[in-house]
C-alpha cells in the first residue's frame, strides 16, 4: 500500500460509488431500511483438501506475482481476467515458476489494484467467477505450480456493506467492527497525514491509508472470526497459502504506536496456525519497515526482505559488493523471507528495466544475484522479459503495473484483441516481449528460466546455508551455498572489467564443475606476489583477517560482468 494507491483508491472510490457524499454525511435517513444480508459474513467450516503439491514446494522454486487485470485479457474487454491466466499456465511453467502470488482477486471498489475489498468471497466481476478460480487453480495444481492469494486484513472498503452499515448508525450491528470515536482524536499523524476521518454526525473513525479504507477494529473476536471464517473460505477451495497486505498496521495503541505492535505478531502468529491446520501451505507478509521481525516463527514465519532489492541493484550499479548487502544477508532471516528485485509498489523500485536503463547485462547480474542467494524468490510478471513501463497512467504505481507484452502483434502485444486495453503497452513492448525472447537464445527470458530451472534443480540453492567469501567492496560477489554435503560456489562479477578475488585455502586442489554457464571454466591460479611486498611481514593462517599475500595461496579472475556457478565434485 502506498500513497499513490491510497490517491487512486480514493478517486475512484468517489467516483463510482459517490463516496464523497458519504463521506460528508450526505446520507441521514438510510440506517431506517433493513440491510441486506451481507455475503462475507457467517462460520465457515474447515474442510482440508490436499493440494498435491510436494511438501515444502514453496521452499523449492520460484514465485512471481501476477496482477490477473495486466496479464492477458480471455474475451476481448480490453482487461486481464482469471481464464486469460489459466491459458498462459504453460507458459508460466516453462519459465519454471512453481509459485504465483495473485494480487488482489476479491470484489473490489477500485477496479484497479484491488485492496479496497468490498467481498472478501467473490471474485472481481472483471477477472471472472469463482468457477474460474478453482479452474486456475486445479489446473495450477495439475502443473505442480501453488497459488497464494493477496488478503487485506487491516481494513475494508469504505464501500463494503459493513462499513456502510457501520459509518450511518451507532446501533449497528457492525459499529464495533471499526474504530469509531465520538470527539475528535488530536495528535495522530500516520502516512497520509491524520488517520482520523470525519464521519457522520461528530462521529471520526480510524483509517491509517486513506479515508475510503477504513480500519477495521481488530480487538473485536467478531472481527477476527470474521478473517479466519473468509480465509477458511479460500483454504476449503484448495488455494496454497496467502501474502498478507499491510500488516505492520494492524494493531494501533496510541498516536506514537501505531505500527508495528507486539499484537500484529500475535495476530499472525494465530493465522500461521490456521494454515498449518491444513497442512503444506505457505503464507509471506508485507512488512516493510519490521521485515525480520515479521519473519519469525511466532509471527508470520515469512516476510518479503524489502530493502535488499535495492542494495542488490545498487551493488550492480557500483560495480561492487554493497556493505549494505553483505550485512542484510548476515543480519536478517533471509531463507525464510520472501526475496524481490522489484514488485508492484514504486516505494520498493521501478521496473528494473528503468532501473537499469535497458542495460541487460546489468540486469542479469542482479537476476542471478536473486536466483543464488538465500530466500525464496519473487519474480515480478514480466520481469523476465524486461518489461518496461507504461505510460501515460493517472498515478506513477499504474506505470509498473502495464500489460504483459507477450509477442509484437498489433494492437495490445498479444495482451488483448481490444482496440484499446484498459492500459497502454509497455514502452519497449515490441522487442521485451515473450515471443522475441523465446527465439533469443541470449535473451533475458532465456537467462530466467536457466536460473529457475538451476535453483530447482539443486537444494543447496534453495535451502542451503550461505557462506560469503567477498568482502565489502569487492568486486566479485563470491559465496558458497552447502547442504547435505553438496555445495554450490557463485560468483558473479559486479565490476565492469575483469577483477579478481582471493580465496580461502580450502580451495586448493578442489574440482568444481560447471553448472551456469554449462562450459564455465574456474579461472583459478596461484596468486602473484605484489610488487612492494613489505619486509618482515608474516603471512598470516587466520582467514578471519585481512589476509597478507602468503606464497602459494590462489585467486580466481573473472571477466566484466561475469557470472559464474560450480559444485564442487564428489
Ligand atoms: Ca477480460
Ligand atoms: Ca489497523
Amino acid at each position: 500500500m502506498t500513497m499513490t494507491q491510497m490517491r487512486i483508491g480514493r478517486a475512484v472510490l468517489a467516483a463510482a460509488f459517490g463516496l464523497g457524499v458519504l463521506l460528508a454525511g450526505g446520507i441521514g435517513s438510510a440506517a431506517a431500511a433493513d440491510p441486506a444480508p451481507i455475503a462475507d459474513v457467517g462460520k465457515v467450516e474447515m474442510i482440508r483438501k490436499d493440494n498435491g503439491l510436494p511438501p515444502d514446494w514453496h521452499q523449492k522454486g520460484t514465485f512471481i506475482e501476477i496482477l490477473v487485470r495486466s496479464y492477458q485479457d480471455s474475451n476481448g474487454d480490453g482487461v486481464g481476467d482469471l481464464k486469460g491466466l489459466t491459458q498462459r499456465l504453460d507458459y508460466l511453467k516453462s519459465v519454471g515458476i512453481t509459485g504465483i502470488w495473485l494480487m488482489p482477486v476479491f470484489k473490489s471498489d477500485d477496479h484497479d489494484h484491488g485492496y479496497a475489498v468490498a467481498n472478501y468471497r467473490d471474485i472481481e466481476p472483471d477477472y471472472g467467477t469463482l468457477a474460474d478460480f478453482d479452474t486456475l487453480l486445479a489446473e495450477a495444481h495439475k502443473r505442480g505450480i501453488g497459488i497464494i492469494i493477496d488478503y487485506v486484513i487491516n481494513h475494508a472498503s469504505a464501500a463494503h456493506p459493513i462499513f456502510e452499515s457501520a459509518y450511518r448508525s451507532r446501533k449497528s450491528a457492525y459499529r464495533d467492527w471499526f474504530i469509531f470515536s465520538d470527539k475528535e482524536v488530536p495528535g495522530w499523524t500516520a502516512y497520509s497525514g491524520d488517520p482520523w476521518r470525519e464521519g457522520m454526525n461528530g462521529a471520526y473513525y480510524y483509517a491509517v491509508f486513506d479515508q475510503a479504507m477504513p480500519d477495521f477494529n481488530l480487538r473485536n473476536p467478531a472481527v477476527v472470526d470474521f478473517h479466519m471464517n473468509n480465509l477458511k473460505f479460500w483454504l476449503n477451495r484448495g488455494v496454497d497459502g496467502f501474502r498478507f497486505d499491510a500488516v505492520g498496521v494492524l494493531f494501533e495503541n496510541s498516536s506514537v504506536a501505531w505500527e508495528n505492535q507486539p499484537e500484529n505478531h500475535v495476530f499472525m502468529k494465530n493465522i500461521q496456525n490456521l494454515l498449518d491446520s491444513y497442512g503444506n501451505r505457505y503464507m509471506v507478509c508485507e512488512a516493510p519497515s519490521d521485515p525480520g521481525a515479521f519473519s519469525a516463527k511466532d509471527s508470520c514465519g515469512s516476510a518479503f526482505a524489502f530493502g535488499i532489492q535495492k542494495h542488490i541493484i545498487k551493488s550492480v550499479k557500483m560495480g561492487r559488493v554493497m556493505p549494505d548487502l553483505l550485512y542484510n544477508l548476515r543480519t536478517l532471516p533471509v531463507e525464510r523471507m520472501g526475496t524481490i528485485l522489484e514488485n508492484h509498489d514504486y516505494f520498493a523500485g521501478s521496473r528494473l528495466f528503468k532501473q537499469f536503463n535497458g542495460d541487460e547485462k546489468s540486469y542479469k547480474l542482479a537476476t542471478a544475484t536473486l536466483f543464488t542467494m538465500p530466500g525464496r524468490p519473487f519474480v515480478y510478471y514480466g520481469e523476465e522479459v524486461g518489461l518496461g513501463i507504461s505510460e501515460p497512467v493517472e498515478q506513477d504505481d499504474q506505470s509498473i503495473r502495464g500489460p504483459m507484452a507477450w509477442s509484437a502483434e498489433e494492437p495490445s502485444g498479444g495482451f488483448s484483441t481490444a482496440k484499446k486495453a484498459f492500459r497502454p503497452n509497455v514502452e519497449n513492448w515490441k522487442t521485451h516481449n515473450v515471443a522475441t525472447e523465446q527465439a533469443d537464445p541470449n535473451s533475458l527470458l532465456h537467462w530466467y528460466t536457466a536460473l529457475a530451472q538451476l535453483r530447482h534443480q539443486e537444494a543447496a540453492l534453495q535451502t542451503g546455508s550461505f557462506k560469503p567469501i567477498s568482502k565489502d567492496d569487492d568486486p566479485i560477489f563470491a559465496f558458497v551455498r552447502e547442504k547435505d554435503g553438496e555445495k554450490i560456489l557463485v560468483l558473479i562479477n559486479y565490476a565492469y572489467r575483469a577483477a579478481t578475488l582471493d580465496l580461502p585455502p580450502e580451495f586448493k586442489g578442489q574440482q568444481w564443475t560447471a553448472l551456469f554457464p554449462a562450459n564455465a571454466k574456474l579461472a583459478i591460479a596461484d596468486k602473484a606476489a605484489p610488487k612492494a611486498a613489505k619486509k618482515g611481514k608474516k603471512a598470516r593462517k587466520s582467514d578471519d583477517e585481512t589476509p597478507a599475500f602468503v606464497p602459494g595461496t590462489q585467486e580466481v579472475k573473472l571477466g566484466e560482468q561475469q557470472v559464474q556457478i560450480f559444485k564442487l565434485a564428489k
